[in-house]
């Protein structure tokens, strides 16, 4: 009873949030039958976008204050050690998600025999219009307000949806019937976060450990610095402490806005639903057996306990399907509830958050895999040891917001000469997919931190010693 109770106790405000979870799923489907226009969705999950706002508003002072603290505060050799830790870390666990996804989405086959199905054409046709001989031929074998209304809305929907991530050029301007389009997907720059924040993450991870590492040697020179990065970083930690209550509100928000907009389930089709399915058996394997059997083995303590934790972080990722919005609650729930040294935290969750990302590698190679399937392409070894490297690449390349790595899925597609147009194959799931490949992201940033922490114990007290040492000789 105890322990239910202190566990309740420690979770309330995590329960709190899962309940938020269930209530915007919930408060989604009922508002779904009132098809509400885009404008009222807007204002409906205006909550949502309010608590992304708060927090991506932290991120920029949050990654420059953390990093440049906590490399200033760890003398060269040992920050240098942990760094090398933590990229071995990186590779590893980011080499094995993307591994398992290979074999998952071989052995489930989800592209199979998708030739003649309405989710692989919709891929690579244009709008068609209803005189389409296409068309007709299907019209004829089904009752033609079923597929017409159908068929249309998919290929349709998809259109939209690649124009949004492309710039579509008119084939022939005459001809109204064809619009063709070219797959110059924009790519953000690798590490940019988002465009309006107008800043490139992975730019600002580099200057700040650099400048972290040089006033970290300027000694008493460096010391009002280093306290004013220290108090900074204080501050936007207290400052999260506040928006963290609001999380709730906007988790639910945020969900319930998903769900309302979402198109309708019947257009997956079910090689998608197999596609789904191999997505999140990937990521349930990697997050819930690989990676806290990599705790275990490094720290030989529970690592659900650990997990136990993160799961505020976890439902935020969760929510708003970015790892870089959640970072300054990944920063609290660490040190927080888990007790990591803010040493390590500081350190290594500004610059895994921005180029670690399990989820993203394991979905990319999925993913690639998937349009191959659909476009009957068999792969040799090369060509799956080609999308292996470029999933690694494209998700240490995207960016740590939502749907990045649908973007840089390009790299991997490209790499091995498949359509990208097909991109639009996989966008209906792909809000949802998302999320749990950010919730993978920062489990496995969180868990890293964790590690690195273990195995740094040595140069950690060390620092502890000396820290101790000058202040008697001061
Ligand atoms: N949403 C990205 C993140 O924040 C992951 C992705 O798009 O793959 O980690």
């Amino acid at each position: 009873r105890d322990t239910i109770k202190g566990f309740l106790k420690r979770n309330l405000f995590v329960l709190f949030t899962v309940a938020a979870v269930a209530l915007g799923v919930v408060l989604g489907f009922a508002l779904r039958p009132h098809n509400l226009s885009a404008r009222d969705i807007k204002y409906f999950a205006f909550p949502g976008e309010l608590l992304m706002r708060m927090l991506q508003m932290l991120v920029l002072p949050l990654i420059v204050s953390s990093l440049v603290t906590g490399i200033s505060s760890l003398d060269s050799k040992a920050s240098g050690k942990m760094g090398v830790r933590a990229v071995i870390y990186y590779m590893v666990t980011t080499l094995i998600a993307v591994f398992i996804g290979i074999v998952i989405v071989i052995i489930i086959r989800p592209g199979k025999g998708s030739r003649d199905s309405p989710v692989a054409n919709s891929g690579n046709i244009e709008p068609v219009q209803a005189s389409d001989a296409f068309l007709d031929l299907i019209r004829n074998m089904f009752p033609p307000n079923l597929v017409e209304a159908c068929f249309k809305q998919v290929s349709i929907f998809f259109f939209n949806n690649l124009k949004s991530l492309t710039r579509p050029q008119r084939e022939n301007v005459n001809d109204k019937k064809h619009v063709k389009t070219h797959s110059h997907i924009e790519i953000p720059f690798i590490g940019d976060f988002q465009k309006e924040n107008g800043f490139n993450a992975l730019g600002l991870v580099v200057f700040s450990m650099c400048f972290g590492l040089v006033i970290g040697n300027m000694k008493q020179q460096g010391q009002a610095l280093r306290d004013f990065f220290d108090c900074l970083n204080e501050a936007i930690m207290r400052l999260v402490a506040i928006i963290i209550w609001y999380a709730p509100v906007g988790i639910l928000f945020l969900i319930a806005g998903k769900i309302v907009e979402m198109k309708d389930l019947a257009e997956m089709g079910s090689q998608l639903g197999m596609y789904t399915v191999s997505v999140i058996v990937g990521l349930l394997i990697h997050g819930l057996f690989v990676l806290p059997l990599l705790y275990f083995l490094v720290t030989r303590r529970n690592p659900f306990t650990f997990i136990g934790g993160l799961l505020q972080a976890l439902i935020t990722a969760l929510g708003t399907s970015s790892s870089s919005a959640t970072l300054p609650i990944t920063f609290r729930c660490l040190e927080e509830n888990n007790h990591v040294d803010k040493r390590v935290t500081r350190f290594i969750l500004p610059v895994g958050a921005t180029i670690n990302m399990d989820g993203t590698a394991l979905y990319e190679a999925v993913a690639a895999i998937f349009i191959a399937q659909v476009n009957d392409m068999d792969l040799n070894f090369g060509q799956i040891l080609t999308i292996s490297i470029t999933a690694t690449a494209a998700s240490i390349g995207a960016a740590g917001i939502p749907q990045a790595g649908l973007v840089t899925m390009v790299i991997v597609l490209t790499s091995v000469g498949l359509p990208t147009e097909d991109i639009t194959l996989i966008i209906a799931v792909d809000w949802f997919l998302d999320r749990l490949r950010t919730t993978t992201n920062v489990l496995g940033d969180s868990l890293g931190a964790g590690i690195v922490e273990h195995l740094s114990r040595a140069e950690l007290q060390n620092q502890d010693v000396e820290g101790h040492n000058s202040v008697i000789e001061e």
